[in-house]
């Protein structure tokens, strides 16, 4: 039997990860339920789901031009948390899944390689006609065209909005059954399916729970343990806790 590292992880061990926006907040990136928890007086809920989008196109593609604007304006750096993530995936021996439910791009630009997107990506757009997907780091408006179908004023951004289906859950949700160890950084525990990832951990009975936060989410009972504090210590001192065992 391998070694266990003093999280009791063994080398070949399964570990899954999910962030939120906490993970981000340290790069500038604003929480959902920071202060007030409202954009421009809207809640959330209010302005990223489809009927929103239906019924207020301008506005809610504002809320995305002005998300993607700022990611791209270059002061929204990762910061040490997304460094210390792409480390363990580029160390670790075993299987590694990464699941963010951030629409930004610092897992990328940190290194992070086995990445899935849950509530996909504000550097992307979507056709509502033809489904297909691009990047894109423009505003979206009525005008733009699908380089697919050219169809005009019909791309949306290709996030997931409250009430649709998140990407990539077979996987996920396969990864955390079979997880040695599982990680939430950074998130409220507030959206589902993203907040009963712990459960599915918990029912297969095998994968260790850790929450790595501020302070214990709703959803801290569920946990084996708590990392409380900034995710730009937390994080990089458990990924050297890891590292330093294989
Ligand atoms: C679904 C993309 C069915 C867009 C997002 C009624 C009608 C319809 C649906 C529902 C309903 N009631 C409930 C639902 C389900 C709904 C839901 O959960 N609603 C909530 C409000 C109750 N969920 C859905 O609709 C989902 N789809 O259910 O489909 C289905 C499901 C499965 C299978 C088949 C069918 C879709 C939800 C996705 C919505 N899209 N994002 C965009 O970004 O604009 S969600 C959005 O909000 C984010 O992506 C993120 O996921 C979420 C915010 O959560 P967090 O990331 O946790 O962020 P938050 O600000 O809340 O917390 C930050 C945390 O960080 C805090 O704890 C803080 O303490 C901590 N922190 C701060 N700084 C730091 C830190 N930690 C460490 N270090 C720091 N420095």
């Amino acid at each position: 039997m391998p070694e266990t590292s003093a999280l009791r992880i063994p080398p070949d061990g399964r570990i899954v990860v999910l962030t939120g926006a906490g993970i981000s907040a340290e790069s500038g990136v604003p929480t959902f339920r920071g202060a007030d928890g409202l954009w421009e007086g809207h809640r959330v809920e209010d302005v990223a789901t489809p009927e929103a989008f239906a019924r207020q196109p301008e506005l809610v593609q504002r809320f995305y031009n002005e998300r993607r604007r700022k990611l791209l304006a270059g002061d929204i750096q990762p910061n040490a948390a997304h460094a210390a993530l792409a480390e363990l995936d580029a160390n670790w021996p075993g299987e590694f899944l990464l699941v963010t439910q951030n629409i930004d791009d610092l897992h990328e630009r940190a290194g992070s390689r086995r990445l899935l997107h849950m509530h996909g990506e504000l550097l992307k757009a979507r056709c509502s006609d033809c489904g297909a997907v691009h990047r894109w780091q423009d505003d979206l408006t009525a005008e733009a065209v699908c380089s697919g179908c050219q169809a005009g004023g019909r791309l949306r951004p290709h996030v997931v909005w409250f009430g649709e289906v998140p990407i990539g859950l077979e996987e996920s949700f396969a990864a955390l059954a079979s997880a040695d160890l599982f990680l939430a950084i950074g998130t409220s525990g507030n959206v589902y399916p993203a907040a009963g990832f712990v459960d599915v951990v918990r029912q297969a009975g095998r994968g260790r729970a850790i929450e790595m936060n501020l302070e214990a989410t709703v959803a801290a009972g569920w946990f084996d343990e708590q990392r409380i504090g900034p995710a730009t210590q937390t994080v990089p001192a458990l990924v050297a806790e890891l590292l330093a065992e294989i």
